[in-house]
C-alpha cells in the first residue's frame, strides 16, 4: 500500500486551530484505520509558496504515493474509496454518500463560510444571514428525522457535514436542536477526538519552535 501524507500548514494562529481542514483527512484516516503521516508547508507566504501542489495556496492536500490531490472534499472521497467505513459499497449507499458530501460543500459550506467571514469581520447582520438561516433550517428539518445523512449509518458525508456545522458561529445560529444533537453525536466519535487532539498538538508544538 502506498504511503498517505496529509499536508497542512506548519503553524497557524490560535483562532483557526481545531478547524484547519486537514482535520477532515486526519479524521477520515482515523475512522478507516489508514496509516498516514503529516507534512507541512510554511504558513508564511502560504498564498504563493506551494501553488504547484494547491493552486490556491491553501491546505490541505494529500499525497498517496505518486498521486497528489487538493480540495478537502476530493481528498476525502479518495480516502472513502479505500474503506467501507467511510462509504458503503452498495450503489445506493455510495450514491447517497456522494450526494450529501456535495450538499455539505455546495449547499451548506458555500453559504455558511462567506456568512461567517463577514460576521467575524464586523458585519454582524450581513446580507447572507437570511440565506444561511434558511439552509440551516432546511437541514434541521432533515436531521430531525434521521440520525445519519446516508445509508442509515455514519459515512464520509456525516464527517464532512458535521465539520461544516461545528463552527461555533454556525452552531449558535438559531435554535436547531436536531442539528446540535447531530454535531455532538458525530464529533463524539473517538476518531474525531484523536484527529482534533492531533491537530491541536501539531500547532502547539509549532509554537515552541516558531521564532
Ligand atoms: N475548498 C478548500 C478550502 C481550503 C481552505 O480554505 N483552507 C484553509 C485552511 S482550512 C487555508 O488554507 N487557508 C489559508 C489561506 O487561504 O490563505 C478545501 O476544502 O480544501
Amino acid at each position: 500500500m502506498s504511503e498517505l501524507i496529509i499536508w497542512t500548514l506548519d503553524w497557524v494562529p490560535a483562532r483557526p486551530r481545531g478547524f484547519v481542514r486537514d482535520l477532515r483527512l486526519r479524521w477520515a484516516c482515523e475512522e478507516a484505520e489508514l496509516p498516514y503521516r503529516v507534512k507541512t508547508v510554511p504558513f508564511d507566504d502560504r498564498e504563493t509558496n506551494h501553488l504547484a501542489q494547491q493552486p490556491f495556496g491553501q491546505v490541505p492536500f494529500l499525497s498517496d504515493g505518486e498521486l497528489q490531490l487538493f480540495e478537502s472534499g476530493a481528498c476525502l472521497l479518495h480516502l472513502a474509496r479505500k474503506s467501507d467505513q467511510l462509504m458503503p459499497r452498495d450503489p445506493l449507499g455510495e450514491a447517497h454518500t456522494l450526494q450529501w458530501v456535495f450538499a455539505a460543500l455546495n449547499s451548506i459550506e458555500m453559504v455558511s463560510v462567506p456568512w461567517w467571514f463577514l460576521k467575524i469581520s464586523g458585519e454582524e447582520d450581513n446580507g447572507l444571514a437570511g440565506l444561511t438561516g434558511m439552509r440551516l433550517q432546511q437541514l434541521e428539518n432533515v436531521l430531525s428525522e434521521r440520525d445519519w445523512l446516508a445509508a442509515d449509518r455514519f459515512t464520509a458525508a456525516d464527517l464532512l457535514m458535521s465539520d461544516v456545522l461545528r463552527v461555533p458561529e454556525v452552531r449558535s445560529f438559531g435554535n436547531r436542536p436536531a442539528t446540535e444533537a447531530y454535531v455532538r453525536r458525530v464529533t463524539n466519535r473517538p476518531a474525531f477526538k484523536r484527529a482534533y487532539a492531533d491537530q491541536i498538538a501539531h500547532f502547539e508544538a509549532a509554537d515552541r519552535t516558531r521564532t
